[in-house]
């Protein structure tokens, strides 16, 4: 059923060069990793590859005979091919008049909706966050924070899911540039799948903030004759508290006990047969000196042969709690169907 294929090929950023100029383009590449003058058709994500590793490009590829329609909405820079929807934002915060990044937030996501609403694809499957200093103080109120704030608001103006069946995401600081937000959407709602070990993350306490974050910890969409597993963010936290503070060993030996319970629950939800070896991961540490410690772990239990260590993309980047020096995202397909 080619009618809804979408497939990922993550490749070296020198095969990604070679490969972009095929035909038929692809409807988005993510790039992690820095790349001076990056050229138009690569979305970039700004921080540091870790370990030996060189930038790694993410090639979405949709509908490869349906012909990709290009266009902007507002802040939004969008590529589709009339089954799915890829868009990027990109704020340069010190330009834009916002009284905080709550505010910038609240616009970047008004023109993300307007995006789905424009482009008639309605349904959000997954959102990348990159915040520039996402802990630092906005004055009074941490910066994740008033992101937080900004993003659940849009939600609900928009009438969009801003608990159960909010898309998956990821929320990530890096170091400078601006806000930067990268989207998926389709034609079908995903199935969302929460973590039997943690409290849902738009049903925090507000001893995080006064607005929750708006994600489910995961989500499925039917591709084609698959579905596709899409992982958000997930790090040491067991209940809504982070476990292991400072410890980054236990930390991400935790963070992977709930890569598994989130994966069980995904099968469990979808008839899958997903397994965490086999996910695409992207690992993200807060300190570059302790990606060797993250590795050992991830090889230990995950096994140094598995798809997820060799495909691993492993990056510095600041984590959206001060005490979490871990977290892993990640995406998968698996034959299977959701809906009839
Ligand atoms: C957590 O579980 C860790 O704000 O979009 C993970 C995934 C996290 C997504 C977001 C935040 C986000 O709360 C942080």
């Amino acid at each position: 059923m080619t009618a809804s294929c979408l497939r990922v090929e993550r490749v070296s950023l020198v095969d990604g060069v070679r490969l972009a100029a095929r035909e038929p383009a692809p409807l988005a590449a993510l790039c992690y990793g820095q790349v001076p003058g990056a050229p138009p058709w690569l979305s970039t994500v700004d921080t540091r590859v870790l370990g030996a590793g060189d930038p790694v490009v993410d090639f979405w590829h949709g509908n490869t005979h349906a012909e990709i329609t290009v266009g902007s909405t507002g802040a939004v820079n969008w590529r589709s091919d009339g089954t799915w929807l890829w868009g990027s934002i990109e704020l340069d915060e010190t330009k834009a008049d916002a009284r905080d990044l709550g505010e910038l937030a609240e616009r970047a996501y008004r023109d993300l909706f307007r995006t789905l609403d424009a482009v008639r694809i309605p349904h959000l499957l997954r959102i990348w966050n990159y915040l520039p200093q996402i802990n630092a103080d906005g004055g009074g109120l941490e910066r994740y924070r008033q992101f937080n704030q900004g993003r659940q608001q849009a939600f609900v103006d928009a009438g969009q899911a801003a608990f159960d069946g909010a898309p998956a995401a990821c929320a990530l600081g890096v170091r400078e540039g601006g806000l930067c937000i990268r989207f998926l959407a389709g034609r079908q709602a995903p199935v969302p799948v929460e973590n039997p070990r943690q409290v849902s993350a738009y049903r925090y306490p507000d001893t995080y903030g006064p607005r929750a974050p708006t994600f489910s910890r995961a989500a499925l969409a039917d591709v084609g004759d698959e579905v596709a597993l899409f992982v958000s963010g997930t790090a040491s936290i067991v209940g809504h508290e982070t476990l292991h503070a400072g410890d980054v060993h236990a930390q991400t030996r935790e963070t992977l006990r709930n890569l598994d319970a989130l994966v069980a629950a995904a099968n469990a939800t979808g008839g899958t047969r997903f397994s965490v070896d086999a996910l695409d991961c992207v690992v993200y540490v807060r300190h570059p000196h302790d990606v060797a410690a993250v590795m050992s772990v991830i090889d230990e239990v995950v096994g140094a042969p598995s798809r997820f260590v060799r495909h691993a993309v492993v990056l510095q980047a600041d984590i959206c709690r001060s005490d979490l020096l871990v977290e892993i995202e990640a995406h998968a397909f698996a034959p299977g169907r959701l809906h009839a």
